[in-house]
């Protein structure tokens, strides 16, 4: 292990088959600043493309995952800014990463800092994490997918809660309304976010991409289209030396041997 690439704000190191990303403007709580944003973007698709990395992780430091937008940058922006500038694309360009992504979250994880742990595929957070989305108490809303995701993790009445108080939750309220998969003690975030990351990479790697983007879909589509999408997957997984393998493998009951294809 060891840095192989590093931007001015985030870090990327690669461990056996897991990419790494650590979010690296510590003097303003990882506050998401368009730089950061294109280097975060830069790194994931970098990440992706690497045929030896399977999972990537997204973590922060400490004392944040990220306390949100930048708000020096966000307090100088006119909606003419935000309509022309390529801010939200790069948010777009996230949600097409192909490959797992976990947030392990420490601290804050407000405003866009939330946002962005939600376009993870999964959350692990410390004991001492605290998610919010306290937009409104700078006199705006979320814009990043808050509003939508949020509601879907939660549904509406907490969402509400959060994003019209502006008050954060802890780790174990996040874990109880759904928003977190595990919480552990803080010492122990990278290593469980590991844990979880390696399991998933030890599995063959086409299903895994596959079943990724049908769970996806189930985010924004009605069920029946949804079937449809997830039917076509599975039937695609049998043109697949892995599937004909896993199958084969569990009726001569010996261990598969998968190779990605
Ligand atoms: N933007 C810019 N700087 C920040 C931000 C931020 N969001 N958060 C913290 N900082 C800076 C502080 O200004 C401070 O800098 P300095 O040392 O130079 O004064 C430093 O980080 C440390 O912060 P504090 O001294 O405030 O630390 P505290 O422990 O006292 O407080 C808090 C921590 C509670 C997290 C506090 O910093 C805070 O309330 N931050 C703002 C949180 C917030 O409102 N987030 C939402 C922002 S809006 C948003 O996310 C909209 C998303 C829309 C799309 C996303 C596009 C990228």
């Amino acid at each position: 292990m060891g840095p192989v690439l590093s931007y001015a704000n985030v870090l990327l190191t690669r461990d056996g088959n897991l990419g790494i990303i650590q979010l690296n403007r510590p003097k303003v709580l990882n506050a998401l600043n368009f730089e950061l944003m294109s280097e975060l973007v830069n790194g994931l698709e970098e990440l992706d493309r690497d045929p030896y990395v399977r999972v990537i992780i997204l973590t922060g430091n400490e004392r944040a995952f990220a306390a949100g937008a930048d708000l020096s940058e966000m307090s100088l922006a006119t909606p003419v800014d935000l309509t022309l500038g390529r801010r939200f694309e790069l948010w777009d360009r996230i949600r097409r990463v192909s490959k797992p992504m976990i947030a392990a979250v420490n601290g804050y994880c407000l405003g866009g800092g939330n946002e962005l742990a939600m376009n993870c595929d999964m959350i692990i957070a410390s004991e001492t994490a605290t998610f919010g989305q306290p937009e409104i108490n700078v006199g705006i809303m979320p814009g990043a997918g808050g509003t939508q995701r949020l509601t879907r993790v939660v549904g509406k009445p907490k969402a509400m809660e959060m994003i019209l108080t502006g008050r954060s939750i802890s780790a174990e309220e996040a874990f109880r309304v759904g928003l977190v998969n595990r919480v552990v003690p803080a010492e122990s975030l990278m290593q469980e976010a590991k844990k979880i990351a390696s399991e998933i990479a030890s599995k063959p790697s086409i299903s895994i991409r596959a079943a990724k983007e049908a769970i996806l879909k189930a985010e924004d589509t009605t069920l029946e289209v949804g079937l449809d999408f997830e039917r076509k997957a599975f039937y695609m997984l049998f043109a697949t030396e892995d599937g004909k393998e896993g199958m084969k493998a569990f009726v001569e009951k010996r261990k598969p041997a998968y190779k990605g294809k």
